[in-house]
């Protein structure tokens, strides 16, 4: 009988370790990032409003922020938890590397904090638009702002080397003489 009784002791320490363990184990199941939106590591390419991190629990927000590829905020406005979600709202204004830091605490109590990061590649309409805006202002400035030599001297140009004015003067100058001619005829025959 004596020689069992260490085999038992053995036993019951032996199962009282595995329980331990089980507990343990159990309870290391605390709360964690399960997802993001955007997901880490990719990409969007078109606007977001929202980021959006989803926990395994509940959590209690400590701090979100978003900054983008020049290290400035791309928060919208101050972020919120809701259960297991936490959102922030952003505004993306630059091309490249966001960044999104949280911290938050979990119902276990314990701290969670992590950082990842997103691309933003928008698609590029916006670099036709002011191709098409800056052409006419280019070509309207010549016209309407210094109409003086380049105007006459393109004008003359055109003309062959002769300046603008001289058509007109030829004309007003044939004009007048024409009236004069007139004139003079008509003082003769009354006189
Ligand atoms: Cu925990």
């Amino acid at each position: 009988m004596r020689m069992f009784r260490p085999s038992r002791l053995l036993t019951v320490v032996a199962v009282a370790l595995f329980a331990t363990l089980v507990t343990t184990t159990g309870a290391q199941a605390h709360t964690g990032l399960s997802s993001t939106s955007p997901a880490a590591d990719t990409t969007v390419t078109a606007p977001i409003d929202t980021v959006e991190l989803t926990f395994s629990g509940s959590v209690q927000l400590r701090e979100v922020t978003v900054t983008g590829p020049d290290g400035a905020s791309a928060t919208a406005g101050p972020g919120a938890a809701s259960g297991g979600v936490v959102s922030a709202p952003v505004a993306l204004t630059m091309p490249g590397t966001h960044t999104v830091t949280y911290a938050v605490t979990a119902d276990d109590g314990h701290q969670l904090e992590g950082t990842f990061t997103f691309g933003y590649a928008p698609p590029a309409p916006a670099t036709p638009s002011p191709a098409d805006v800056t052409t006419p202002t280019a070509t309207a400035a010549p016209v309407t702002g210094e109409p003086s030599e380049a105007g006459v001297e393109s004008a003359a140009a055109d003309d062959g080397g002769m300046p603008s004015w001289v058509a007109p003067a030829l004309v007003a100058g044939v004009v007048l003489v024409v009236l004069a001619l007139l004139l003079v005829r008509r003082s003769r025959a009354r006189g």
